[in-house]
């Protein structure tokens, strides 16, 4: 009994040294992360700065970048367009955006909210620095420095560093930032902690409520959930074994929130493509349970659909994304032939109906 017990607590001590070890230096690596990036971008002030937003900048990117132009001085630009749906967000904050910069007339850029080089086109900077949150960043490897950690939003980052610095953001940074993680959430659908807190901080200390963030919003949640609902309507029902696959085109330029709308209403898969003027935009969301169990990677999948050249997605394992400058004939045809090229259904009286990978 005596030696039972003994040697039973020895282990129970080890274990909680186990978790806790590795969860406290996460959180001090990303303390001095704070700080190394901090000391580095404070330095930056008094300098032409431009605080570069991926293309179709959204108000996660242009939050971000307004509450540091706030703070540090310097210029928010998109490299063609910000999305339509910031337009109330521009307005309420008077942010000034500049359309299509040239990085090389600014002594220093800060890459923000931008995962890939494709999103910065026409124009990639040589050398920038780099605060963001996308998975799978194919940038933080070129940046100078960066501060890239995969939380939430890129606003909560940026307020990370305005805190640290003692530099309070005020009514306008705020509101901005407050938008960029209410979006970046898809209005709280999904989110980490800190988006939660941070949310609650900025209304806070920015003396704003939370409907003046959702009133930023009003206008295109109505034209927004008409799109919705007609690209849920018109949209092509594929069955794969037992996975339901949505696939959908539309006209108005939101294709992530009517896919991730789509994964909302019951699809296992949803793909949108949008054409018009701006050339061809196409995203990709697969729920977990199918990504798992058929080992399938969003992005690889997109990669592979004729068509589609390596450089032009981004994304993580549940989601991809895809642009290109002109339309894509049958893009739609193209991936669920790709999807079904890596797809096995089961052999008769083994397992369920649910799909396999290949080989
Ligand atoms: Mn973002």
């Amino acid at each position: 009994m005596v030696i039972r017990r003994k040697s039973s607590r020895i282990p129970s001590v080890r274990r909680r040294w186990r978790i806790n070890i590795p969860r406290l230096s996460l959180w001090a690596g990303a303390v001095v992360q704070v700080e190394v990036f901090l000391n580095t971008i404070r330095l930056l002030r008094g300098s032409e700065i431009l605080f570069l937003c991926h293309d179709q900048a959204d108000s996660d990117a242009l939050g971000a970048s307004f509450a540091l132009a706030q703070w540090l001085g310097g210029t928010v630009g998109v490299p063609r367009e910000p999305a339509i749906h910031t337009r109330r967000l521009i307005e309420a904050t008077g942010m000034k955006v500049v359309k299509n910069p040239n990085p090389e007339a600014f002594e220093s850029v800060v890459v923000v909210d931008a995962a890939d080089a494709s999103q910065l086109e026409p124009t990639v900077p040589e050398k920038f620095y780099l605060i963001d949150h996308h998975p799978d960043n194919r940038l933080v490897d070129r940046a100078i420095d960066a501060l890239y950690d995969p939380v939430s939003s890129t606003c909560q980052l940026v307020f990370r560093l305005l805190k640290a610095a003692g530099a309070l953001p005020g009514r306008e940074a705020s509101l901005a930032l407050a938008a960029g993680i209410l979006t970046d959430t898809i209005h709280f659908h999904k989110g980490d902690a800190e988006s939660f807190r941070t949310f609650g901080e900025l209304l806070q200390t920015g003396g704003v409520s939370y409907e003046d963030v959702k009133r930023l919003y009003l206008d295109d949640q109505r034209r927004d959930r008409e799109v919705i609902l007609r690209a849920a309507l018109g949209s092509r029902w594929v069955k794969l074994g037992d996975y339901n696959i949505l696939l959908s085109e539309i006209r108005t330029n939101i294709p992530t929130f009517v896919a991730r709308a789509l994964l909302d209403l019951g699809a296992d898969m949803s793909v949108v493509a949008y054409e018009g003027p701006e050339g061809t935009e196409v995203r990709m969301y697969v729920r977990e349970e199918m990504a798992s169990a058929c080992t399938l990677d969003a992005v690889e999948i997109m990669e592979a659909v004729p068509g589609v050249g390596a450089g032009q997605v981004w994304g993580f394992r549940q989601f991809a994304a895809f642009r290109h400058r002109e339309a894509i004939p049958s893009i739609l045809d193209h991936v669920i032939e790709t999807l079904k090229s890596r797809l096995v259904a089961p052999r008769k009286g083994v397992g369920s109906g649910f799909m396999l990978p290949r080989g």
